[in-house]
């Protein structure tokens, strides 16, 4: 059961993988395929590039879209998680937040399996603070400044291992995963 995961970021690819394996899928990391709109949905975004890969490449294919969505900054950066990250950092998210005390804040992942003939979606959702200051090497985006409920480290200072009992994205997966193996059972 070989699935290819389109999407350029390694940190994202090498979470994915360890959830795939744990129930039975090879992944596979397939760059240079999602096409990304942009929409105010995660479900909009992840739905037509996973459409539009497995128009490119006509083999299963998974992809996944993500988000931080800050409460006291009414969701943003939420499904411009990507751009905001390219041009302020997470240095520039921990500016805006100066002199905030509400640091509610959640990820929220939309994954999407095309596998035909089945089409099948998944969400995931972490909640927890924003930081006051950036912490850990690990992860990629805003990890060194997330703190998830019922820890006190950021998700840069967790393994893959670690990250992968709580994240948004593993949430996400393991629905997709799960369902898959229903389906392919029935
Ligand atoms: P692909 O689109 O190639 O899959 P990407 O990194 O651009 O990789 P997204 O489009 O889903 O991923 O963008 C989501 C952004 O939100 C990402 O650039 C990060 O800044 C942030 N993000 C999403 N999930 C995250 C996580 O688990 N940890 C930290 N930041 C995350
Ligand atoms: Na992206």
């Amino acid at each position: 059961r070989e699935i290819c995961f389109a999407t350029g970021n390694r940190h994202k690819y090498a979470e994915a993988e360890a959830i795939a394996r744990e129930h039975g899928v090879i992944l596979k990391q397939c760059p240079g395929v999602k096409r990304e709109i942009q929409s105010d949905s995660l479900e909009e975004v992840a739905k037509h590039a996973a459409l539009t890969a497995y128009m490119e490449l006509g083999v299963p294919v998974l992809v996944e879209d993500a988000g931080l969505f800050v409460k006291a900054l009414n969701g943003f950066p939420g499904p411009y998680s990507s751009y905001v990250y390219k041009t302020i950092g997470y240095a520039g998210l921990l500016k805006l937040m100066e002199g905030v005390e509400d640091r509610s804040a959640c990820f929220k992942s939309v994954a999407v399996l095309v596998y035909e003939p089945f089409l099948i979606t998944g969400v995931g959702e972490v909640c927890g603070a924003v930081a006051y200051e950036a912490r850990g090497v690990g992860g990629f985006g805003f990890d060194p400044i997330f703190i998830p409920d019922g820890y006190d480290k950021t998700f840069a200072e967790m393994s893959v291992e670690e990250k992968n009992r709580v994240s948004h994205r593993a949430r996400a997966l393991r629905s997709v995963f799960k369902t898959l193996g229903e389906y392919l059972r029935a």
